[in-house]
């Protein structure tokens, strides 16, 4: 399957997260964390860190966000499923983060807010975040696998161990 990144900033002092609206491409319209396709050859940290720097550099090349390698903890690999539209299938690789450089600028796909923890906007992201979000903020770290029909409503989920594989 086709993998993608996901990347969550975090500020445990302030028991905030940072999402981005997300303006353009797919799942337009929706909060969510920041990220986008590994490229061919590329590994799934550095693409990490390459997406969520692009995501935040804005027109005027006002650098976004820095990643150190070794600031990113992974904290689940999510399986989803379109099986009407299977080129959509991805691996999606999801990483917190509590400590970066630069700035969260708007750029010309996101646009980012900081939420507080228990005020997460779930209504306004995809319908998987409110299954496995809450709990790897809690701590649990898991593999899942969620399958969407043709109106993006998930038909099925299931949450697998961790560890990782
Ligand atoms: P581009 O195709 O724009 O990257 N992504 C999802 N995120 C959540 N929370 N739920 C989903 O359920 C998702 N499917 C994909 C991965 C797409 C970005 O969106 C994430 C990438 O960060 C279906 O390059």
């Amino acid at each position: 399957m086709r993998k993608a990144t996901l990347v969550f900033l975090i500020n445990k002092d302030t028991n905030s997260i940072c999402l981005g609206m997300k303006k353009r491409g797919f799942g337009a319209l929706r909060w969510n964390g920041f990220g986008g396709k590994v490229n061919k050859g590329e590994d799934i940290e550095d693409a990490a860190i390459r997406e969520i720097y692009e995501e935040t550099t804005d027109s005027n090349q006002n650098e976004g966000v820095i990643i150190d390698r070794k600031d990113l903890e992974r904290v689940a690999i999510l399986n989803f499923t379109f099986p009407h539209q299977q080129d959509w299938n991805q691996q999606v690789h999801v990483f917190f983060v509590e400590k970066w450089n630069g700035n969260i600028n708007e750029s010309e796909e996101m646009k980012p807010e900081w939420f507080d923890i228990d005020e997460i906007p779930y209504s306004d992201m995809w319908s998987d975040d409110k299954y496995w979000l809450p709990r790897v903020l809690k701590g649990e770290r898991m593999t899942a696998d969620f399958s969407f029909n043709e109106n993006d409503e998930m038909i099925s989920n299931e949450i697998r161990d961790f560890p990782l594989k």
